[in-house]
């Protein structure tokens, strides 16, 4: 079961994943506790602002980075954007399977944002694709969760941001035999309208053309695990829109 809350003071906006939820938010949770779902939406509420505060704290450190300094973050329109952050909080509940081989908890997949912050109850279920290595060829790895701790996913969006730099994680969650699992996504991107593109690429060119977060979340639903291929910018490409400019300006 996946309810998705974000944020519950407009109830509304359930912003870019409406589509997997059937009702508003506030409407899902008054089914759910009639009496007293208020409690629940303030702690939410609560998680929600803390979450906002941890995700732009991140996503500034990670610009830093990327090399970008205090100026270059005060001055560069579209990074400043990036800095003012949003986010929709998805909560993960997955029972229990006896035989848990041949369930599915959730399929493997890229976050479509600029990083999640992801914590899970104290039931394992998280895993991350580790590349062929000198260890052994490309595995699924458990990453168990820890008392206080909060993982961070890389999203397709700072994958794209980072002209590559940072790499989007593919993670899935399986199911356990005997203990229900619950996680909690905070999902974060930029502003609807900012186009997130390479920022001053370190290795010649960028490799991904620029998208807003809705246009991006489009490209997913049709393309899933292609959607960030699809966006790469081919060398003929790039080359045609050089010598297209040369032409222009001359
Ligand atoms: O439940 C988990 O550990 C994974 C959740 C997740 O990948 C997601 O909500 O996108």
């Amino acid at each position: 079961m996946v309810l998705l809350v974000s944020p519950l003071s407009s109830p509304n906006a359930c912003g870019m994943k409406a589509s997997l939820s059937p009702a508003p938010p506030l409407d899902h949770a008054r089914n759910l506790w009639p009496h007293d779902y208020s409690e629940f939406c303030e702690t939410i509420d609560r998680y929600n602002k803390e979450m906002k505060k941890l995700a732009e704290r991140v996503m500034h450190l990670m610009l830093q980075s990327l090399g970008l300094n205090e100026d270059d973050l005060d001055w560069a329109g579209p990074v400043k954007d990036l800095q003012e952050v949003s986010g929709v909080l998805q909560l993960n509940s997955y029972p229990s399977c006896p035989d848990p081989d041949r369930a599915m908890g959730l399929a493997a997949h890229t976050d479509s944002s600029l990083l999640t912050i992801l914590h899970q109850n104290s039931t394992s279920g998280l895993q991350v694709l580790r590349a062929q290595d000198i260890y052994g060829p490309a595995r699924w790895v458990t990453i168990p969760p820890l008392p206080g701790a909060l993982v961070i996913n890389i999203g397709d969006l700072s994958h794209i941001l980072s002209n590559g730099r940072f790499h989007s994680v593919l993670h899935r969650a399986v199911v356990n035999r005997i203990r229900h699992r619950y996680s909690m996504a905070y999902i974060c991107g930029p502003p609807a309208h900012a186009k997130v593109s390479p920022l001053r690429p370190s290795s010649g060119r960028p490799v991904f053309r620029a998208v807003t977060w809705p246009e991006y979340l489009g490209l997913k639903g049709k393309l899933f695990n292609q959607a960030l291929a699809s966006i790469r910018v081919s060398d003929e490409t790039w080359e045609d829109h050089n010598n297209a400019s040369v032409i222009t300006c001359v």
